[in-house]
């Protein structure tokens, strides 16, 4: 039997101990071995209780999501009922069992736990069902058990949300028994044997009180918010229908109803886009040719050049994670401005119930404003934050160089321009790097890290660190014009504005691509970016247009005229005064009549390839050049900075899943030149995916 999973004695007490690091993931192994010492606890006279535990960092995080992968692609074969027996070996002992948890019960893990006859838990624990996550649904009684806990709306916002809650919010609802402090395994011994000579609790799938009564105004308000929060989702609504089942049906019925969802999502485009999201996540921490060997610097207080949009965003990112900050400004004035806009912005989120006020209040406390570099050299990271100037940025790492410790991280928070040409600037360039944040950057949760010719590793290495406990996820870049993220952003949005200068209206544009389920449609997002900023960066960047290849006009000239978007309540759009939109900006349509070029709109379908073909195959170019290390840091940077869906795992993903052939035949369609990686990968009948074994 597996060694994953072990069984001993305490006393009268049995302990079925999982140990499958890192997380518990309960695979088939591990099933096979709790039923099997279930069995062998069950048959020994002298045990009276059984306990299940983790061991290690958690309880049981869920199934091994690494075998849905192999279940999809026919290498494991699908066991439906599986995690079920399980649950039934558990909740048909006669002998009690209970669920010592800490750390997380997710997934299939709170599913266990819910079949157990008591819950007791650490203080910290987490519980929840994220399945949703992952494009699934619960699928080992989750939706069945849960409601009967916790009751039927609380269940349906955890399955269809995600969210996991915590140890006492369980408790409250009567998902957990019990919270112990101090030790948990002695706790659960105690627990065990004060209810061994107990009569057994009711089977938690025989306790139907909280299902009693009418839920559908609190299913159809979950059902309406997963229209906001998970637009364009199949998987919530999946999950609703399960509970819904849980309220109708008698547990079996129901149970079997949640098993066809569960293998039909499991199917999904959708689930396998999301699982490639989630692991995705984690390998773009992961930098070929730089080992465990190389650890991340501690960073434990950071100074920030700048305090306007960004440098303020960026001083909440850090203080918010426990880091102080020393935040400078050139005068009085700005740095007032600077705090009071960060001030406004903390005082939005406690009101909108975000954040508590003591949080705030301590996340506020750690911010020094300074208006010179005097305590500078006790910061470990210096973030330069200024206006998206090569000249500026420059002269700032000059002073950096003069005042920063000798082994402190220099990052540039530059969206666009080069890392060395900075680095240069100083001494030190091995230390310099870019920490392109994303706009609000309090907010956002990618961060780009520009790795420069002569960055060195542990700066890399501390920068992915740094933005894990930013709750940021780093993906690093090569040095270009516009690194990952904005060199393919640039042809896209390239591409939504030669549609509108052919005669698309620009509401059409945005609309097929938000339908298609981009967060926004491109044209709708540079007007909240500001028109003007583009069109700065473009012009610093003239010199480099190639003649004969076609340039977008309308946006610049847009800008301009003085439309730079939402700030000035018009740009592709006019804005009423608290910033929706009001029409197209008649502007619009005159600027796209004095270009000229002939009208002919298009079709959503077409709008829809040319934006995001154009997309992936810079995607390629960038690949090819080795500026993303892997498709997948393609991916996660869309899905994390430019509000591409999850669903759609990232424009590499959805280029696979579509087809490269076909891909291919219409970027030729669309008269471009393919990226030639493209090409390769059409002549060689391979993936982007390939790319990555
Ligand atoms: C499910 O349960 C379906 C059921 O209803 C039943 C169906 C019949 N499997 O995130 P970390 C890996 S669906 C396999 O860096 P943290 C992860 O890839 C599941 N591997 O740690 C990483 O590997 P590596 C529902 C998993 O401390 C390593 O563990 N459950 C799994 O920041 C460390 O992970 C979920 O969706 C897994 N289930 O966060 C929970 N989980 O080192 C998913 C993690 O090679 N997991 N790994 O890169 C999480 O949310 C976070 O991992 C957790 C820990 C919060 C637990």
């Amino acid at each position: 039997m597996s060694d994953l999973v072990t069984l001993s004695k305490h006393g009268r007490v049995a302990v079925i101990t999982i140990d499958n690091p890192p997380v518990n993931a309960l695979n088939s192994d591990v099933r096979s071995a709790i039923t099997y010492h279930l069995i062998k606890a069950e048959a020994d006279e002298e045990v009276d209780a059984i306990v299940i535990i983790g061991a290690g960092r958690t309880f049981i995080a869920g199934a091994d999501i690494r075998e849905f992968n192999k279940i999809t692609s026919g290498l494991q074969n699908w066991e439906p009922n599986d995690l079920n027996s399980v649950c039934y070996e558990i909740e048909e002992n006669p002998k009690p069992v209970v669920m010592a948890i800490h750390g997380t019960a997710f997934g299939g893990g709170l599913e266990l736990a819910m079949a157990g006859h008591y819950r007791i838990a650490s203080p910290d624990a987490q519980v929840g069902q994220p399945e949703v996550k992952l494009g699934l649904i619960p699928g080992a009684g989750g939706t069945q058990r849960l409601p009967r806990l916790a009751g039927v709306a609380k269940a349906a916002e955890m399955c269809a949300f995600g969210e996991p809650i915590s140890a006492q919010e369980a408790l409250d609802l009567g998902i957990l028994d019990r919270i112990v402090e101090g030790d948990l395994l002695s706790a659960a011994f105690a627990f065990a044997a004060d209810v061994a000579s107990l009569p057994l609790p009711p089977k938690v799938r025989d306790r139907n009180a909280k299902l009693a009564g009418d839920h559908s105004a609190a299913l159809a308000s979950v059902r309406a918010a997963c229209g906001k929060r998970a637009r364009l989702q199949k998987a919530p609504l999946a999950a609703l229908e399960a509970i819904e089942a849980a309220v109708r049906l008698p547990f079996f019925d129901a149970l079997q109803i949640e098993s066809d969802l569960f293998a039909r999502c499991l199917h999904s485009n959708q689930s396998k886009a999301m699982i490639h999201a989630f692991f995705g996540e984690r390998t773009v921490s992961k930098i070929p040719g730089i080992g465990k060997e190389v650890k991340p610097r501690k960073i434990a207080t950071a100074a920030i050049v700048g305090a306007g949009t960004m440098g303020g965003g960026i001083a909440m990112t850090y203080v918010n994670a426990g880091i102080p900050v020393i935040l400078k400004e050139t005068s009085q004035e700005a740095l007032d401005k600077g705090l009071a806009t960060i001030r406004n912005n903390y005082e939005a989120s406690v009101q909108k119930g975000r954040l508590k006020q003591d949080f705030v209040d301590k996340a506020f406390a750690r911010i020094t404003p300074v208006l010179d570099y005097g305590r500078f050299a006790e910061a470990d990271i210096i973030v330069e934050a200024v206006f998206e100037n090569l000249a500026l940025k420059k002269k700032i790492f000059q002073q950096l160089d003069k005042v920063a410790a000798p082994d402190a991280i220099l990052a540039t928070n530059t969206s666009t321009l080069d890392i060395d040409a900075i680095a240069a600037a100083t001494s030190r360039p091995d230390r310099v790097v870019g920490h392109h944040f994303f706009s609000p950057a309090n907010v956002m949760r990618l961060l780009e890290i520009v790795r420069g010719k002569q960055t060195s590793p542990e700066v890399l290495v501390t920068s992915l660190d740094l933005a894990r406990r930013l709750k940021k996820v780093g993906v690093v870049a090569g040095n270009c014009r516009g690194f990952i993220g904005n060199r393919m952003f640039h042809q896209y949005i390239s591409e939504a504005v030669f549609l509108a200068e052919d005669g698309t209206p620009p509401d059409q544009i945005d609309r097929a691509l938000y339908n298609w389920g981009m967060a926004m449609g491109p044209l709708a997002v540079i007007d909240l970016a500001g028109l003007d900023v583009g069109w700065r960066i473009r012009q610093e960047f003239k010199h480099l247009e190639r003649p004969g290849v076609r340039y977008a006009e309308a946006h610049d000239r847009l800008a301009e005229c003085g439309y730079y978007g939402q700030k000035t309540r018009a740009g592709w759009y006019l804005y009423d005064d608290k910033r929706k939109p009001a029409g197209i900006n008649p502007a619009a349509h005159e600027v796209i009549a004095s270009i000229g070029r002939p009208q002919s709109p298009a079709s959503a379908a077409d709008i829809v390839d040319r934006c995001i073909y154009a997309l992936v195959n810079e995607g390629a170019r960038i690949l090819e050049e080795g500026i993303a290390i892997r498709p997948v840091d393609i991916d996660i940077v869309y899905l994390n900075g430019y509000g591409f869906p999850a669903w759609r795992g990232g424009p590499m993903w959805y280029a696979d899943t579509v087809g490269l052939p076909k891909v291919l035949d219409r970027v030729r369609e669309f008269g471009w030149e393919p990226a030639p990686l493209l090409v390769k990968l059409v002549t060689e009948d391979k993936t982007f995916a390939a790319l990555e074994q």
